[in-house]
């Protein structure tokens, strides 16, 4: 079989545009539950291989989610290979490399329905929903549910909390708690932390970011000294693939529960964690929120105040999760993974 063929999604659309030398990927992993979604990332790739296969990755992480947020929904993500750094490009490329990603989108015709995501944001949702129907997270000025942010952070906080307990703690008061990557996600996580009496440490690859946020008392920690640090949460809110199977053999932490998607970058680290006793949330349980936030807003016509009450059930289903690993003698996220399967054949 010739490699490019072998992935268990649906389908796979890839397009370059000789002109702003973009290239584009829409991953349509599974469109069992309703039409597959997922964000639109857009960053440099060192091929065109590595980012169809992030889209992948991404795309199936998205039907898990989905799934496991029981939203009606598939899963699919796009990614757009700029032809250098974000803030290197001109306006004017940013928006005709936007224009093409809305045409594939209307090409698509509703299989496929993208939000903000590593790299883009409500008002570039705004600019693609002038062309295409299919953008969810619109701004509030445009009409739109706005930044998933503060749903997201609420969720990843409840499945800190599951996991802390099923580490065998009472609550966060005293533990020490990482944050890495002070974004709108990680930033807001950080808060309700330190709310809940957890002792903060952050990080951010963008050291100006640790300095004004300064919840009080927050220790800064390097970057590169992240997965070396001593700690009893780790809470990874920026980029994925951050526990390769050798960090997952040392890391310095008794749970790890974050915000960012694809956290491990194989499965075999989540067994060295498991194995080592370390509690590991799903990251597609644990980041369900915007997903929330989106579907529930835009699609199931929810106000804010009912996203956050499904928002905070994300500690439930995180028990269930635990519960169930501890009882079939596997680890959480392969609990979660065939749960969220199911789900999907059924
Ligand atoms: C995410 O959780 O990574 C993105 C959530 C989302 C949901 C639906 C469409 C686009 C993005």
């Amino acid at each position: 079989m010739i490699e490019t063929l072998l992935w268990d999604g649906e389908m796979t659309c890839v397009r370059h545009d000789e002109r702003t030398g973009a290239s584009f990927v829409i991953a349509l992993h599974s469109t069992a539950l309703g039409p597959a979604a997922g964000g639109t990332r857009a960053m440099t790739y060192p091929s065109v291989d590595e980012a169809v296969a992030d889209a992948r990755r991404l795309a199936r992480a998205m039907s898990l989610k989905m799934a496991a947020a029981d939203l009606p929904m598939g899963g699919g993500k796009s990614v757009i290979m700029l032809p250098g750094p974000r803030a290197e490009l001109s306006d004017r490329q940013w928006r005709d490399i936007l224009s093409i990603h809305a045409r594939n989108l209307e090409l698509l015709n509703g299989s496929y329905w993208t939000g903000p995501d590593v790299g883009t944001g409500s008002e570039d949702m705004d600019v693609l929903a002038r062309t295409t129907r299919f953008a969810f997270g619109r701004s509030v000025e445009a009409g739109g549910p706005g930044s998933s942010a503060e749903a997201t952070a609420q969720g990843v906080f409840s499945a800190i909390r599951a996991s802390v307990r099923e580490a065998g703690e009472s609550g966060l008061e005293g533990l020490r708690v990482l944050v890495q990557g002070l974004g709108a996600v990680g930033s807001r996580v950080a808060t309700l932390v330190a709310e809940a009496g957890g002792r903060l440490l952050v990080t951010d690859v963008d050291e100006g970011r640790c300095e004004p946020h300064t919840v009080a008392g927050a220790t800064v920690v390097s970057a590169e000294a992240v997965t070396r640090t001593e700690c009893d949460v780790f809470v990874p809110c920026a980029t994925g693939g951050v526990i390769d199977v050798d960090i997952a053999a040392t890391l310095p932490a008794r749970v790890v529960a974050g915000a960012a998607n694809n956290i491990l970058a194989t499965d075999g680290a989540e067994r060295t964690l498991h194995d080592r006793g370390i509690i590991v949330a799903p990251d597609f349980v644990a980041n369900g929120g915007g997903a929330l936030h989106l579907v529930g807003r835009e699609v199931l016509g929810w106000s804010e105040s009912d996203v956050m009450a499904r928002t905070v059930l994300i500690e439930k289903a995180l028990d269930e999760v635990f519960a169930s690993a501890r009882k079939r003698r596997i680890t959480p996220l392969q609990a979660a993974t065939a749960g969220a399967a199911e789900r999907i054949q059924a």
